[in-house]
């Protein structure tokens, strides 16, 4: 078996909301963010991302797309392996997404005129049509690589990532959140994932944090399952960005959790992403 070993995270790119956030997609019903709040909850984000290491690219804010800030739904950056004590950084692939909500579509372009300039070793690569495909459906977990099916990524997207990633050395999955009944009391209700990572995260070691909805799934039946509790979902949306792991504000139970396995964790104010239907893992590409 091959004994993968992830870099460590050097850089990230960001981009702050613009002032017209507000008139972006949500489902969330928690009522209008508000903007300078959310100002302030993402350099708090930033300078977290900065304490854990990591060297940010700021892009600047674009009012042509309020939802611009999520810049994680459209790139997915896979990495080369780095066995064991490779330490220099290696050229990664990037593969531009082609976002599955109509609003968001022209967000790509102005990522790939970043990425060709601040990573012109990088091969980019692009989902075609009639593909569709979200960042925030896409959870790295070590060697494999788990791609949601959802509302915003559809099959044959998720097919075309899954052949980049395997050509790769990856190994792929797919991971169906749309519409499905949930088991027991709630039975009858749906699943309400955004995107697969609304409900998912990796945090190495085989560990991956999850809502309740999708603990029983087959396909993380080889992992360390760290189970959000019902009520607590928001929560599953956290990074582990190097030594730290970064969490939402306000889930005391979840960050003790971690720290009981051993996890640093920094929590931070996501109030008004929130609002938006956002998370810890949309605000920021990093690799
Ligand atoms: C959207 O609906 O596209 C944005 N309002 C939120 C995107 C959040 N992105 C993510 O979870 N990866």
């Amino acid at each position: 078996m091959r004994r993968y070993h992830r870099a460590m995270f050097t850089k990230a790119i960001v981009r702050p909301p613009a002032p017209n956030f507000a008139e972006g997609l949500t489902a969330a019903g928690l009522g209008p963010p508000d903007y300078q709040r959310a100002l302030k909850q993402h350099e708090a984000y930033c300078a977290a991302l900065e304490r854990c290491g990591l060297t940010l690219t700021r892009l600047e804010a674009d009012p042509n797309y309020p939802d611009s800030c999520f810049v994680e739904d459209t790139a997915v950056v896979i990495p080369e392996f780095a066995f064991q004590c490779a330490r220099d950084p290696i050229p990664t692939r990037v593969v531009l997404t082609r976002p599955g909500a109509a609003s968001r579509t022209g967000e790509v372009e102005s990522m790939r005129a970043a990425l060709e300039q601040m990573a012109p070793k990088f091969a980019i690569q692009q989902i075609q049509p009639p593909g569709k495909l979200d960042g925030g459906d896409i959870c790295e977990a070590g060697e494999h690589y788990f791609i949601g099916l959802s509302e915003r990524t559809n099959e044959t997207g998720a097919e075309q990532l899954a052949q980049f990633v395997t050509a790769h050395g990856y190994t792929a999955g797919f991971v169906d959140i749309r519409a499905r009944p949930l088991s027991g009391q709630q039975a009858g209700n749906l699943t309400e994932l955004l995107h697969l990572k609304s409900g998912l995260a990796y945090l190495d070691n085989n560990r991956l944090v999850v809502t309740e909805s999708l603990a029983d799934r087959k396909e993380f039946a080889d992992f360390d399952l760290v189970i959000v509790s019902r009520g607590d979902e928001y929560a599953a949306n956290c990074i582990k960005v190097n030594d730290y792991v970064l969490i939402a504000a306000g889930y005391e139970q979840f960050a003790e959790t971690l720290r009981t396995r051993g996890l640093k964790t920094v929590a931070l104010d996501m109030s008004e992403f929130q609002k938006m239907d956002g998370g810890l893992s949309c605000l920021s590409l990093r690799w």
